[in-house]
């Protein structure tokens, strides 16, 4: 994907990059050139006006030409209009209700877009998260969607609820709403059957499973190599059902990139995910500025990207350190410094990362075992567990033990060590010589 697109931006900005002095010539044929390569990837037409508007607008101020490096600055100026194009950082997060309610995704698309597939990756990825998932087989056209999705269900080990002895998709989806609320699940992806957007009918159902769950995602799969042409397409759905956000499919093929930069400025919706392959881990989080830079294929964009991203890590790490002096470190933070453990592969790392935590956790205390269980244990809590362990009683305890394959006494030894870590934390986050240990570390 974008490997054409990305070609034409790169040598253009070659160009551009070091030189000290540009004339708006320069500019405009350089925009041009990016329109060209633009409508080039089959990107809609009024996006390409839009983008190629903004960008000669800011590149044609004072702000670029007068620059002590203008080639660079110019090159910024393509950089943010892109990112913009893409979409907005914060919104790419899906917006799902707390754990103690049922929260329901609705997937939605033309036939063959990836949606039953695309519920089992998502299905997977909100479980990993720690949320507790259920999937309700909601295409009841083609005969053998339900079996699909139950076979896709137990690769990644999530309940499918599933009714054969009805064709109303409708009632299949409130049965299994009622459903996850009784088993007490917090995430319900309702998958559903692929639908030409020129079927008044089968609009007509899109729409009254709108009415009947009130979704708080309802989002578009659309295929990447469908193009421009998902642009309408996405633009009827909106119409009947409403979209919340896009979930862009096969970004792995070989397509020239047109949907993906046309969708989110015709929609107004942001592409929340791309699917990068057939497997159950091929789903990505969709990121603007990354995206942007691998469009324009730039190194030196990436860095900058890199040093925006240092600055977040510090701000996390504030934050944190804020939450251990007020003693509101819980259980869900502790979750995800372990999965970020996880991902940077290393205890070292991570104590250097939690403010308080080199000396209030023993480096003994860790092993690995004994961490997957710990994940294990908190994930088979609920978010109201994990934000205050002192609900825990022995019928919780019994339950997580259940849910974790531990056993009462693991999760009261985790619960025990947490709250002493927790103590000591707290200690440490309010003495006066650490706070300027900590900001002297963040480099403040
Ligand atoms: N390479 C690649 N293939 C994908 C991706 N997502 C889905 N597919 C494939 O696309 C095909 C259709 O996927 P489905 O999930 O069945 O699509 P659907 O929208 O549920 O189809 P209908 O239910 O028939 O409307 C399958 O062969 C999937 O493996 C992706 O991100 N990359
Ligand atoms: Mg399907």
């Amino acid at each position: 994907m974008f490997d054409g697109l990305s070609n034409r931006f790169s040598s253009i900005i070659r160009t551009f990059q070091g030189k000290n002095k540009i004339s708006e010539k320069n500019i405009s044929d350089a925009v041009e050139e990016i329109k060209s390569a633009l409508i080039d990837a089959d990107v809609n037409l009024r996006v390409v006006r839009r983008f190629v508007n903004r960008t000669m607008e800011d590149a044609l101020g004072d702000k670029v030409l007068k620059s002590v490096d203008p080639g660079q600055q110019f090159v910024k100026v393509v950089y943010d209009r892109m990112v913009q194009l893409l979409g907005d950082p914060d919104s790419q997060k899906l917006n799902l209700k707390g754990p103690d309610t049922v929260s329901v995704i609705l997937m939605m698309g033309l036939q063959g877009s990836g949606k039953t597939t695309t519920s089992a990756k998502l299905a997977a990825k909100l479980k990993a998260d720690g949320r507790r998932v259920m999937m309700a087989a909601c295409d009841l056209v083609r005969p053998a969607a339900i079996t699909q999705l139950q076979v896709l269900g137990q690769q990644v080990d999530v309940p499918v609820y599933a009714q054969t002895d009805t064709k109303d998709a409708v009632k299949v989806a409130k049965n299994a709403y009622k459903e996850a609320k009784r088993l007490q699940y917090d995430v319900l992806i309702v998958d559903t059957s692929g639908r030409m957007h020129l079927d008044e009918e089968m609009m007509q159902e899109i729409h009254n499973l709108t009415v009947a769950l009130e979704p708080d995602e309802k989002l578009f799969v659309a295929d990447a190599m469908t193009g421009q042409n998902s642009v309408s397409i996405a633009q009827e759905f909106e119409e009947k059902a409403g979209i919340t956000g896009i979930i862009l499919t096969k970004f792995d093929s070989d397509t020239r990139g047109g949907a993906a930069l046309s969708l989110r400025e015709v929609t107004g919706k942001p592409i929340k995910f791309i699917g990068t392959g057939e497997k159950m881990d091929g789903l990505e989080p969709f990121y603007p500025d990354r995206m942007a830079s691998r469009i324009l294929g730039m190194g030196d964009i990436v860095s900058l990207v890199e040093k925006a991203q240092e600055t977040y890590d510090e701000e996390q790490a504030l934050k944190l350190q804020k939450k251990m002096a007020k003693n509101e470190f819980d259980l869900q933070d502790y979750l995800e410094q372990l999965e970020n453990m996880t991902k940077m592969g290393g205890v070292e790392k991570l104590l250097e990362m939690i403010p308080g935590a080199k000396g209030s956790i023993s480096e003994d205390d860790i092993n690995k075992k004994e961490l997957v269980r710990e994940k294990a244990i908190i994930q088979s809590m609920t978010l109201t567990e994990r934000q205050n362990i002192y609900i825990i009683g022995p019928a919780r305890k019994r339950r997580i033990a259940k849910g974790s394959g531990t056993s009462v006494g693991e999760v009261g030894h985790l619960l025990k060590k947490f709250e002493k870590m927790r103590l000591n934390m707290k200690k440490l986050a309010k003495n006066k010589k650490y706070q300027s240990a900590v900001m002297q570390q963040l480099g403040m």
